[in-house]
């Protein structure tokens, strides 16, 4: 609203006031642009530089003339601190200069001064062979120590050991044999993933969990204490989805992995979700889901979480499995 109303404004007025840019000031001498320079005659910021004037911050450097901390760097002069080398934009070289503009220069710690994708402060995805945060390797995943990620344990009640429930939502594991349609045991349309194990079945809350409604929402947290803090750290959270022509999801029903963040009093401190199995979805077809996160300095607690959402009780329906997930911390 503010940059349209900004816009008009500025638009009015170039309207009313063309010539405003034009108006001759009689207290400034203007040479011609095209003569030839003359070494007695005072600086002119629009002709080539000239070794025998003094420096001017406007014109483009000269290689023998003194260097100027505001104007372009030339190659051939002495050294100038604020310069970026000649040409521009790659490393001079100098490792107290920040060449690539992510905030640190070589003493700094920055391990690549010409890529501001890499510095101490960057995050390093890991297994990729490159060590975007300077830390002398490329970064490893670290089990954050989630428990049953294969949902092959259950407990008495049926529901996956070690998850919580929350909310009362509808949440639970199925082990593949009750759940086979084709008569064999053999794997059905799990497919790769838990072909004799179970895998956990989210559906619809329809409003059952009545403190979040519509989610139907299982979880496992894990929380600071003496040889451990999720404070500044990078979590990823990875798994799989599928959901199946048996119960497919319909409407703008849809599943995925959250990573939260929270501080000591339960406020959100940054999350992030996994892409989402949604109706749009290919049927039968395991897809592979991640995502990441940086938990703030506040961050005293993290949560992996797998949802089932519903915005339209009425509509919005159907089944989604989980299997094979994984929660790690970067290392
Ligand atoms: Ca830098
Ligand atoms: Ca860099
Ligand atoms: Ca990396
Ligand atoms: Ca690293």
């Amino acid at each position: 609203m503010t940059g349209t109303l900004l816009m008009l404004v500025i638009g009015c007025g170039d309207e009313k006031d063309t010539g405003f840019f034009d108006l001759y000031d009689p207290t400034v001498q203007v040479e011609p642009s095209d003569e030839t320079d003359n070494p007695n005659e005072p600086d002119d910021p629009n002709e080539p530089g000239n070794p025998n004037e003094p420096d001017n911050p406007n014109e483009p450097g000269d290689p023998n003339e003194p260097g100027d901390p505001n104007e372009p760097g030339d190659p051939n002069e002495p050294g100038n601190p604020n310069d970026t080398g000649g040409g521009g934009g790659t490393n001079t070289g100098d490792p107290d200069i920040d060449d690539d503009g992510d905030g640190f220069s070589e003493n700094q710690g920055d391990c690549d001064d010409t890529n501001g994708q890499i510095s101490p402060d960057a995050t390093d995805f890991p297994g990729d062979g490159e060590d975007q945060d300077c830390t002398g390797a490329d970064a490893t995943l670290i089990s954050v120590g989630l428990l049953n990620g294969n949902f092959d344990l259950e407990d008495g009640n049926g529901y996956p050991t070690d998850w919580s429930n929350l909310g009362g939502a509808w949440a639970w594991q199925e082990h593949d044999s009750t759940i086979f349609i084709d008569g064999t045991d053999s794997g059905g349309f799990f497919g790769a993933h838990s072909p004799m194990g179970g895998a956990l079945q989210l559906w619809e809350a329809g409003g059952a969990n009545t403190s979040n409604p519509g989610e139907s929402v299982v979880y496992q947290e894990f929380t600071t204490n003496a040889n451990w803090s999720p404070a500044d750290k990078v979590f990823w959270l990875t798994g799989w989805g599928l959901h199946h022509t048996v119960d497919p999801l319909v409407g703008n029903a849809e599943a995925y992995g959250i990573i939260r963040c929270l501080d000591a009093s339960g406020n959100p401190q940054g999350d992030a979700i996994t892409q989402a199995i949604n109706a749009q979805t290919q049927l039968e077809s395991w897809r592979n889901m991640s995502t990441w996160v940086r938990c703030n300095s506040m961050t005293e607690t993290v949560q992996a979480i797998l949802m089932f959402h519903q915005v339209d009780f009425s509509t919005d329906r159907g089944t989604v499995f989980f299997d094979d997930v994984a929660f790690n911390e970067a290392q």
